[in-house]
This record gives structure tokens, C-alpha cells and sequence, in this order.
């Protein structure tokens, strides 16, 4: 088989660039190791920045989401026994955020995908790249026990953080920056009201918890847990009881609990690989960065990365030049834009969570701060700015 793109991975950050070449008439396969259902399955992000969905606008996927997607002008922040709430749409020229579940805009990518006849091959096996330094890479994969072969003038490595696309770049040619938090998240699906109509995100000295939704019935809550907890010792009353305990007490009375539909454990990590680009090889999303989730920004630097590396794809195929400037300047542009966005998730989770080595100081220091924040126009400007997302 030949292409001109091989994307490797089906998350958004594949589909998403998958759309956008297909938009602009250029070819593109995408090999996934695993099959929709399983894809369709996994609970991820939930919040999408502005220009997310003027991404999504421009990949004409987003028609369901302007139907569905919740719009969102500010969030709260429950501290000290109250809720305060931070205004995004004053703070950020009138700019929001729209809750819309990732697992609905894959499904959404995916039903575009499929209605344009575009390849997507699911359940491959063994997937591996080859000659990315020269203009003829390659991938190879196993099928229903068939050896397959797929020759094409770039790949796109999109198969997230456990992916092979980075790990096939030899060491001496990557730089890799990573912070691994002494804590996780346990995160539970549950068919019951949302407390609010907007997020909430708890600080408390016995850890961070998060009020979050998919739709007005159907709640996405977090709460801080220890790196080596497992869902088992996480059934539902415990984690309703911590939850409750790190809000304010007219909050934890409305809330509603219930059954959870889904429970999952994160670990944190600040992960970021310099260079995004080698040879014909280019990452994006997971596979090249990971944030830690407190600023809503995973799903969405994948959305820019993306930006950046289809206008660059369309650019070099649609210009008529055969040099590859704007290829080049991909992984500048996209680091540019990756770095900022990790100190802001950084902020946030530092902000938020409890850090066991910080001690009773780090708990004071984190108190003040949160008080200056709402005290801060321009504390609060700087925050709104970063959550609604920042320019592409
Ligand atoms: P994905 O989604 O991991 O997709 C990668 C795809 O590649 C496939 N794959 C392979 N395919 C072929 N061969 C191989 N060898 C392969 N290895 C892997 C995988 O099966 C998969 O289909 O990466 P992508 O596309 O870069 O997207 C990244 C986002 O999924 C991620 O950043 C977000 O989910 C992060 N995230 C959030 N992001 C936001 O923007 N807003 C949020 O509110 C938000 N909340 C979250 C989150 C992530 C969370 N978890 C579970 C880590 C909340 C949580 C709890
Ligand atoms: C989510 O709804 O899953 C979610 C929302 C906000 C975050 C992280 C996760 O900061």
C-alpha cells in the first residue's frame, strides 16, 4: 500500500490531522493497533479550549459539539470552606471553554472518517517504522496474521505517550524533559447531576478534588490519590466521602452521588521531547508531550500541534515548492506554544494539590496564594488567559 501520510494512532490528534489533509485533498492512512469499540471506551478529557473548536470548525467535525457541547464562562475554586469563582469571560476578553467529553469528538472524527472512505486499518499488530532519516520511510504491521507494508513521503507519529513512534528515534537524537508528581488521580463516571453548573476544582490539606461533567446528568468527578493506590481501594463511598470532605459544606451537602459507570487511575506527569521532528517523522500530541491534567490542556495542545503540522503538510504539498520550509519549522512552533502551556499545567497542579515534602509551609504558601489570586485582577487575568487557551 502507498500514501502520502501514514499516521500512526487514532486518537484525536490522528483523526484530527487525518480530516484536515482529507479536506485539502491529501492522502493519508492512518494504522491503529486497537479497534473503535475499545477507542470509543476510554474516559479522557473533557474540556476544549476556543480555538479547539475553531480547529474542529475548520475540520467540519464540529456540528454535533455547537449542539451538545456545554459552553462555559468561568469556573469555581473551593478553598479555605468557600467557593470562589473565576470569571473567564471578564478576565479573558470574553472568551469560554465548551465541555464536550473526547470520547465524543473521536466518535465524531471517526464517523467523518468513515463517510469520506478514508483507510483507517484497526487492530494492527506489530507496527514499526522505518527510514524516517531518508524520503522513503515506511511502516510495517501484522494483520490477521498478514505482514503489510506501507510506503508514504511522511509519518505522523500520533500514537501517544506509549506509542512506537517515539521510541523508535534514536536516543542520541532526542532530548526528553519529565517530572513525575507523587500523586495521581482517581477519576469516576457516575450518572447523577452535576453539583454545578460549571467545574469546580477543590484545594484542601488533604488533597485536590475536581467536580467536572459530560453532560447535565452525567457527573466527572477526580480526587487526589497516592501514586500506589489501585482501584480496589477506591470503592464508591470512599471516594464520595473524600470528595465531599475537600468542598465547602453547602456544596458537599448538594452533592449527588451514585453508582460510577467507569473508575480509572491517572499518574501526573510534566513530559515534553525536543525535537517534535526527525527526518520525514513527525510527533504530535501524547507521543510527544504530556501535561498533567489540573489545566484541562492534554487533548487540546494535541488540537495545536495539529494545527501547526496540517497547515505545514498543506503548505508543502499545495505550493507547488518542492522545498520543505514550512516542515521545518514545525517543531519550533509547536514547542513554542508546548512549553507555555506546561508551566501553566504545572501552576495549576502546584496550585492545587497537596505535595507531602511541601509540609504545613507549602500548605500556608498555597493558601496565600489562592487569596492574592482572587484578590489579583491581574492574577486572575493571567489564569483565565491560560485556561481559555492561549493564541495559536
Ligand atoms: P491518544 O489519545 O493516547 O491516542 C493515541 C492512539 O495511538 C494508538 N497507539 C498505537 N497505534 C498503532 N501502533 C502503536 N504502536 C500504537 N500505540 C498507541 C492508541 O491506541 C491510541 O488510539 O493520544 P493523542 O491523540 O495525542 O491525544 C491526547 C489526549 O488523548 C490526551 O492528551 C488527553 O486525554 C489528556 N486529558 C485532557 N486533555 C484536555 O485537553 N482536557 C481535559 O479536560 C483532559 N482531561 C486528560 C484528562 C487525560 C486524562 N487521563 C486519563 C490521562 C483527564 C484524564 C483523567
Ligand atoms: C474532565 O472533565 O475530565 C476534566 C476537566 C477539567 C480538568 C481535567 C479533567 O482540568
Amino acid at each position: 500500500m502507498k500514501t502520502q501520510v501514514a499516521i500512526i494512532g487514532s486518537g484525536p490528534a490522528g483523526l484530527l490531522l487525518g480530516q484536515l489533509l482529507h479536506l485539502s485533498g491529501i492522502d493519508a492512512v492512518i494504522i491503529e493497533q486497537k479497534n473503535r469499540d475499545y477507542i470509543l471506551q476510554r474516559i479522557r478529557a473533557g474540556v476544549l479550549e476556543q480555538g479547539t473548536v475553531s480547529i474542529l470548525d475548520r475540520a467540519r467535525v464540529s456540528e454535533r459539539l455547537h449542539r451538545e457541547g456545554l459552553v462555559h464562562t468561568g469556573f469555581d475554586v473551593c478553598f479555605a470552606g468557600q467557593r470562589q469563582r473565576l470569571d473567564l469571560e471578564k478576565y479573558a476578553d470574553g472568551k469560554t471553554v465548551v465541555v464536550y467529553g473526547q470520547t465524543e469528538i473521536t466518535r465524531d472524527m471517526m464517523d467523518a472518517r468513515e463517510a469520506s472512505g478514508a483507510i483507517t486499518v484497526y487492530d494492527a499488530e506489530n507496527v514499526a517504522i522505518h527510514d524516517f532519516e531518508s524520503d522513503h520511510p515506511r511502516v510495517t504491521y501484522t494483520k490477521d496474521g498478514k505482514d503489510f507494508q506501507l510506503t508514504c513521503d511522511f509519518i505522523a507519529g500520533c500514537d501517544g505517550f506509549h506509542g512506537v513512534s517515539r521510541k523508535s528515534v534514536p536516543t542520541s537524537a532526542i532530548k526528553t524533559f519529565e517530572k513525575i508528581y507523587p500523586f495521581g488521580w482517581i477519576g469516576v463516571l457516575s450518572e447523577t447531576k452535576p453539583v454545578s453548573d460549571e467545574l469546580i476544582y477543590a484545594n484542601h490539606e488533604s488533597g485536590f478534588a475536581l467536580c467536572s461533567m459530560r453532560s447535565p446528568t452525567r457527573s466527572r468527578c477526580y480526587v487526589q490519590c497516592a501514586l500506589t493506590d489501585t482501584i480496589e481501594d477506591w470503592p464508591e463511598e470512599k471516594f464520595w466521602k473524600a470528595l465531599k470532605q475537600k468542598l465547602d459544606p453547602e456544596t458537599a451537602a448538594d452533592l449527588e452521588t451514585g453508582p460510577a459507570i467507569e473508575k480509572s487511575i491517572a499518574p501526573l506527569r510534566s513530559f515534553v521531547t525536543e525535537p517534535m521532528r526527525f527526518g520525514s517523522l513527525f510527533l504530535a500530541g501524547d507521543a510527544a508531550h504530556i501535561v498533567p491534567p489540573a489545566g484541562a490542556k492534554g487533548m487540546n495542545l494535541a488540537a495545536s500541534d495539529i494545527h501547526y503540522l496540517s497547515n505545514a503538510l498543506i503548505e508543502h504539498y499545495t505550493s507547488g515548492k518542492k522545498d520543505k520550509v514550512s516542515l521545518d519549522q514545525y517543531s519550533h512552533k509547536a514547542l513554542a506554544r508546548v512549553w507555555k502551556t506546561e508551566r501553566f499545567s504545572w501552576w495549576m497542579t502546584s496550585l492545587l494539590h497537596t505535595l507531602p515534602e511541601n509540609g504545613e509551609l507549602g500548605t500556608k504558601l498555597q493558601r496565600a496564594e489562592l487569596e492574592y489570586v482572587f484578590q489579583s485582577d491581574a492574577a486572575q487575568a493571567m489564569w483565565a488567559e491560560n485556561y481559555v487557551g492561549l493564541p495559536l
